[in-house]
């Protein structure tokens, strides 16, 4: 089973890989993006965030699919994570294996940051990785 997805992988790969790793392909033109809130908005809790992806579908965690991943959201995180392993899991670091497009969460008021990241079957950045803008909201 394993073999086979990495031989799958590897097959569907054009250009030489890099690091330990096997990474899943991204096409050209894939984009991840916020539908809302919009860069530079306030908003009052809950806060709604809603998740666009464009020219791949989403899939849950574990879908071995090609051009398929499922969403990332990074709230305040300062320092992206490694592109080349499976994604932390924790507050800052949040996953949407369900093939969830949207959240509805509780924020401290003031300022945060949100990025979304798509991530494959195995929680691991594309290559190359499906990175939204880093956006900016004001909670009251
Ligand atoms: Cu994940």
């Amino acid at each position: 089973m394993r073999l086979a997805l990495i031989l799958g992988l590897v097959l569907a790969t054009p250009v030489a890989l890099a690091g330990p790793l096997p990474l899943t392909p991204a096409p050209a033109g894939a984009k991840v993006y916020f539908i809302s809130p919009t860069d530079g908005e306030t908003v009052s809790n809950p806060v709604t965030i809603r998740f666009g992806l464009s020219g791949m579908g989403v899939a849950p965690a574990g879908t071995v699919k090609e051009n398929t991943g499922h969403h990332h959201l990074l709230i305040d995180v300062t320092e992206l994570p490694a592109m080349d392993m499976p994604l932390p899991n924790d507050d800052k670091h949040r996953h949407f294996g369900g093939g969830q497009t949207e959240i509805t969460l509780e924020l401290t008021p003031g300022k945060h940051t949100l990025q979304l990241l798509l991530g494959d079957a195995n929680h691991i950045p594309h290559d190359p990785p499906v990175l939204s803008d880093k956006i900016s909201i004001d909670v009251k």
